[in-house]
């Protein structure tokens, strides 16, 4: 690991980031400068995530949602989030290319993170995600995907899946690729105001 006090991002971590995502050397090390005037000690904790992401969605509940997220960005389980950690996060997330996005989708549903998705894992992740929908945008749902459950329901049924089997990553992106009710519903985008 990185010296989490010094200034300069390390060459390592620096060369590994470009090779890894589509950024160059000069956002990476705008990133880093930002990272560190916000996050001193160098390491995000699950309560400054929740923070930062809770002001994206001020009219919901973004707690539970906020979790997964972390969950899935936060690779090698340590219960924090490094700088390299935040930047793959922000290059899967904001990326172009939709099979990365699913990638990381895929991760942020398998919750027990053992390569597979199962049906209570769509409804728990259902469950975060319908916590970020105002209120009064969960009232205009259409009747087959107002509750959770409702909602995980008809995701899962695209997959052609019975209850008790589990998804692939495979599986997961190509049923979602194929399908763009799917790609809406395993995620959400706050409505343009
Ligand atoms: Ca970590
Ligand atoms: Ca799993």
């Amino acid at each position: 690991m990185g010296n989490a006090t010094s200034s300069a991002i390390s060459k390592e971590i620096l060369e590994d980031l470009k090779l890894s995502t589509k950024f160059t050397e000069m956002e990476i090390c705008q990133w880093y400068e930002n990272f560190q005037k916000q996050c001193p000690t160098g390491r995000i904790s699950p309560g400054e995530f929740e923070e930062i992401y809770t002001r994206f969605f001020p009219e919901a509940d973004a707690k539970s949602y906020a979790r997964h997220v972390f969950r899935s960005f936060d690779t090698n389980d340590d219960g924090t989030l490094d700088f390299k950690e935040y930047i793959i996060a922000l290059h899967m997330t904001s990326s172009g290319k939709t099979t990365r996005k699913l990638e990381w989708a895929f991760s942020l549903f398998d919750v027990d993170k053992n390569g597979y998705i199962n049906k209570s894992e769509v409804k728990e992740i259902c469950q975060a995600i319908f916590k970020l929908i105002p209120e009064e945008e969960q009232k205009m749902l259409p009747g087959d995907e107002n509750t959770p459950e409702k909602r995980a329901n008809k995701l899962w049924a695209y997959f052609d899946k019975k209850d008790n089997e589990r998804l692939a990553e495979g599986e997961f992106i190509k049923g979602v690729i194929e399908n763009e009710n799917a790609m809406r519903l395993i995620q959400y985008e706050p409505l343009k105001q």
